[in-house]
């Protein structure tokens, strides 16, 4: 199946999410991209029928947070999964590889040492053109295809 838009999906086969309860982590880092991702998580969660009461949203520093604030949900318990959303913009050194590196080893980790769906909403690009082209610009929203990911992971 080729994917062009981050927003677009078949909703009639997302399951209903009102009998979970889902935590959102967001990275402050490129907070102008990370608010859009935030936005269209949000707004997915709730058209499918998520209750707002059931949807925790926590900030962290940057993406390299981001596992542990996976962690630190799922061991307070009662949550069933867990986004996470994130922006790391490519600069002049060999951070972003660090960081990427660290962030999509570390959430699988989580979800396999919680047995919980850890869904990986983390924008690794080139430039910021490229972030904004996939927070709600051309290319769609990253925080909607987590979110519709996290509902079909909870439904399993
Ligand atoms: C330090 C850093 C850098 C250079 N770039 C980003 C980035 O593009 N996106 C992001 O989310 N976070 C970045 N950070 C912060 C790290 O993720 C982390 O918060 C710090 O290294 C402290 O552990």
């Amino acid at each position: 199946m080729k994917k062009t838009n981050l927003s677009d999906y078949d909703s009639s086969v997302v399951p209903s999410g009102r009998d979970y309860r889902l935590a959102i982590v967001v990275a402050e880092w490129n907070r102008e991209i990370t608010d859009a991702l935030l936005q269209g998580a949000y707004d997915t969660l709730l058209h499918h029928e998520v209750k707002e009461e059931n949807i925790k949203v926590v900030h962290v520093p940057g993406s390299y947070e981001l596992t542990t604030g996976a962690d630190l949900m799922l061991r307070r318990g009662g949550i069933d999964a867990v986004i996470c959303l994130g922006c790391v913009i490519q600069g002049d050194t060999r951070h972003f590889d660090f960081i990427c590196e660290a962030v999509s080893q570390g959430l699988m980790h989580v979800s396999l040492k919680h047995e919980k769906p850890v869904i990986f909403g983390l924008l690794t690009t080139n430039d910021m053109q490229q972030a904004l082209d996939r927070a709600g610009g051309k290319h769609g929203n990253k925080g909607v295809e987590a979110a519709v990911t996290a509902l079909k992971m909870c439904a399993l």
